[in-house]
């Protein structure tokens, strides 16, 4: 099952070591402006071996697009891009061949799939989230359109949590932290851990400006579902919290509803979901990642054949897969939300008027 969305559909495909990997996204409205420098921009903030927090192995995810778009475009037809792999290292893998790795995907796809890709995962290696993002910028390309803004960082790394939420300085820090005064001792964190050869774990936090009140289709594709389907599905995400999320099943209803004022909400909690459907305030979503599985220190485990064997990595991995996670975070945030506008134009009969009378 390698697609997502219902109208604004995207499809991906490509392994971590294979010659490529792209998508197909079909459902985008003709007339779009596509704008290739911004999807580029998308792209190059996710993309490994940018500086020290992040896995050395460098790809330039140049992003080709197919098809779909004429003199700048979309013309409604299914846009395809391709992103080259050029930095696959697949001898690093040879020593751990017939190894599962701890915390891996490699035991539970061998066992469902009976084929063991060890070239870096293969399939389930998080190289395929380079897709999700080119797709993912087509996606916000059409919610620019209707100054819906979705932005994201890094919440907490490591247990070090950020006590603010400045989305400026986060396209700025290097780890895209939300916190100017925590990002040093995140940043420690992250090399401390790479330094004992280990991994930390962290939290994105996602967040939507402008969203209109009415996405979401209940009762099987409300709102919060669908985000947490897409978040869920992302490598190494463990929780997904929207707004004040778990920490609402410790409080009080007077404390933890949100008044409402001619003017609007008086609060935020809810994370600007009400039954499945956005109530127009900013949605927020915070999405925790575990720490990267792939770590060079001795493990246990055991090969294919089920001998217990040690496990000792090579290669190159991500020491918290959190901060380049977040960026895809945002990527699905944004094709969820396009997916729901398109969804969402046949909910009154007034709208279906509003375009064939
Ligand atoms: N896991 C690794 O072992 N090494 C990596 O370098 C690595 N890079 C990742 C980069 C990103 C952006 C993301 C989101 C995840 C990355 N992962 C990495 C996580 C694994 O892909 C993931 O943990 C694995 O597929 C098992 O799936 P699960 O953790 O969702 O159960």
């Amino acid at each position: 099952m390698n697609s997502f969305g219902q109208k604004f559909r995207f499809t991906t495909f490509g392994e971590s070591h294979g010659k490529a990997l792209g998508c197909i996204v079909d459902g985008i409205p003709a007339g779009l402006k596509i704008d290739e420098t911004f999807i580029q921009e998308e792209m190059d903030r996710r993309k490994p071996g940018k500086n020290a927090f992040a896995t050395a192995r460098s790809e330039g995810d140049k992003v080709e697009i197919l098809s779909g778009v004429f003199e700048g475009l979309s013309t409604g037809t299914p846009i395809a891009m391709v992103i080259f792999n050029e930095n696959q290292k697949s001898k690093d893998y040879t020593n751990i061949k017939d190894l599962f790795r701890p915390g891996h995907a490699d035991f539970t796809y061998f066992h469902k799939y009976g084929i063991r890709d060890y070239r870096g995962g293969g399939r389930s290696s998080a190289r395929e989230t380079a897709a999700r993002v080119a797709a993912g910028a087509i996606a916000k390309l059409m919610l620019n359109e209707l100054n819906i803004k979705v932005q994201s960082g890094i919440c907490e790394i490591d247990g070090i949590k950020a006590s603010k939420a400045d989305f400026e300085f986060a396209k700025k820090s290097e780890i895209f932290s939300l916190d100017k005064d925590k990002e040093d001792f995140q940043k420690e964190a992250v090399l401390n851990a790479k330094k004992e050869h280990n991994s930390v774990g962290g939290v994105a936090l996602v967040n939507v400006k402008n969203c209109p009140i009415g996405l979401g289709e209940p009762m099987y594709f409300k709102l919060d579902s669908q985000i947490a389907n897409a978040m869920m599905s992302i490598n190494a995400v463990k929780g997904v919290e929207i707004g004040d999320g778990f920490e609402s099943a410790s409080k009080k209803g007077l404390e933890n509803n949100d008044e409402i004022r001619s003017t609007g909400f008086k609060t935020n909690h809810s994370g600007g979901i009400l039954g499945g459907i956005s109530n127009g305030e900013d949605i927020n979503v915070k999405i925790y990642f575990k720490p990267t599985p792939s770590i060079f220190l001795k493990q246990e485990t055991i090969d294919i054949n089920n001998n217990e064997v040690d496990c000792e990595l090579k290669g190159r991995h991500d020491p918290c897969v959190a901060i380049r996670g977040s960026v895809v975070a945002e990527s699905m945030m944004a094709l969820v939300l396009a997916d729901m506008l398109l969804l969402n134009m046949s909910s009154k009969i007034e709208n279906i008027k509003k375009v064939y009378n």
